[in-house]
């Protein structure tokens, strides 16, 4: 039996995201929304430009660290390769779910 295809852990993307300029700091979902919850890890969002010069950390993952639980980061969008959570409405059309 082969074994599972594996996401190294370098967390989650879970398509949040902020802009650039006046937008640095203002969050949306993938479809143009602003999240009604926030779930941010200490110190975070921090938009850490010392590492990167030309751009901050813009992209939202979920911080999948052994003892930082699921918590947001931001981080640069193009860093390491990551896993990606999806939200989708269910076919019944009740309350939006979300699955990994
Ligand atoms: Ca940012
Ligand atoms: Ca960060």
């Amino acid at each position: 039996m082969d074994s599972p295809q594996c996401v190294p852990n370098y967390g989650f993307w879970i398509g949040l995201q902020d802009g650039d300029g006046a937008d640095e700091g203002v969050y949306k979902w993938g479809d143009g929304t602003t999240p009604c919850y926030q779930n941010w890890a200490k110190d975070n969002p921090n938009n850490n430009v010392k590492k990167n010069a030309t751009s901050g950390q813009d992209c939202v993952q979920l911080w999948a660290r052994p003892g930082k639980g699921l918590l947001w980061d931001d981080e640069y969008c193009d860093y390491r390769p990551k896993g990606i959570v999806c939200q989708f409405i269910d076919e019944c059309g009740c309350e939006l779910g979300a699955s990994v």
